[in-house]
């Protein structure tokens, strides 16, 4: 089996997938229709040709605007479902999906029908498709932290639907530290938590979503490479990284793939896994990310299964049920 087939056939899991990402400019066009919203855009082509960016804001300030055609529960449901399809061809078998409730409920839109039309959809992949998925809710970072305890206090009757909550949206000027007492509730409320940190931010931005935050797990994290002691912490720590090649390509964290330092991160003893971050935007999905490492990066099949298997120890997948996928 070479490489390329390797990758596409063994069982994965992702770990960092913003479902508001995934809306593909096909569905984009599909939904402003059906909910009369009107586009800067009008065609597939002018849509992809606007998903240039030079640094995250640019990425963020399209991303708000495309999740604007998300109404109704048909709308999640519809989104996460594409999502979940794709996912199952890539045989990807475990996924724990993002949502920025925030940007939803911002614009008027209930809680409950973001959290359903997701939730439907999680459902029937699990009855059809034989996907494990679980949610992770996560707070926009240029809010105040006071909009995030507003959300929680309406998200809290659905607690049982997500396992853990996130931080993400415009990091510089945006530190953790700002979002110290949602956290600390959140975990009262036995939530795993995550946050983007060192994505575009510094690796002190690392080092406090690990110290004042007490996170689980880091989302991306590149920037610990700038503090080796932080790294030696890290990995002693055993504290998982969800890194995003194409993503950092795409928003210019990284200059190349060539120069992506996955690998060198891999071999330090960091435990990092792969993911598409949000793939409609970014180049493409999980398998996508995985072949563009492949073309670009001395990359063998034992990369490919040690970054599959951090995926699955990384995951919060209940540990009694841990060993199955191992
Ligand atoms: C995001 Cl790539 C990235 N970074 C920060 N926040 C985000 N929300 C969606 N994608
Ligand atoms: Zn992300």
């Amino acid at each position: 089996m070479d490489l390329l087939e390797y990758i596409e056939k063994i069982p994965k899991a992702e770990l960092h997938l913003h479902i508001e990402g995934t809306l593909q400019p096909e569905l984009l066009l599909k939904l402003a229709k059906r909910n009369n919203v009107s586009l800067p855009y009008s065609s597939i082509q002018k849509i992809k040709d606007a998903y240039q960016f030079q640094n995250l804001q640019d990425f963020l300030d399209i991303y708000y605007a495309g999740a604007n055609v998300l109404r109704t529960e048909q709308d999640f449901f519809d989104l996460t479902w594409d999502y979940l399809e794709d996912a199952h061809r890539q045989h990807i078998i475990h996924v724990e999906i993002f949502f920025d409730p925030q940007t939803h409920t911002e614009r008027g839109i209930p809680f409950s029908v973001i959290i359903s039309g997701i939730h439907k959809a999680m459902e029937r992949a699990k009855k059809n498709l034989g996907i494990n998925s679980q949610l992770i809710l996560s707070f926009l970072r240029h809010l105040p932290e006071e909009s995030a305890f507003k959300t929680w206090e309406e998200a809290k009757q659905y607690k049982h639907l997500f396992v853990g909550i996130g931080l993400d949206s415009s990091e510089l000027g945006n530190p953790p530290k700002k979002f110290k007492n949602i956290f600390a509730e959140a975990k009262k409320d036995g939530m795993k938590l995550v946050a983007h940190a060192g994505e575009e931010g510094p690796a002190s931005y690392v080092r406090e979503a690990i110290d004042v935050l007490n996170i689980d797990r880091i989302d991306h994290g590149n920037k610990c490479l700038d503090d080796e002691n932080l790294v030696t912490e890290i990995i002693k720590k055993g504290l998982a990284l969800t890194i995003c090649p194409l993503s950092n390509i795409v928003l210019k964290n990284t200059p190349c793939m060539e120069e992506h330092p996955i690998l060198k991160m891999l071999e330090k003893g960091l435990k990092v896994t792969v993911n598409s971050d949000d793939p409609a935007y970014f180049g493409g999905n999980l398998v996508k990310n995985f072949e563009a490492m492949a073309t670009n990066l001395p990359l063998t099949k034992n990369h490919v299964y040690q970054l599959t298997k951090n995926a699955f120890e990384a995951s919060f997948i209940d540990e009694s049920l841990k060993e199955q996928y191992l």
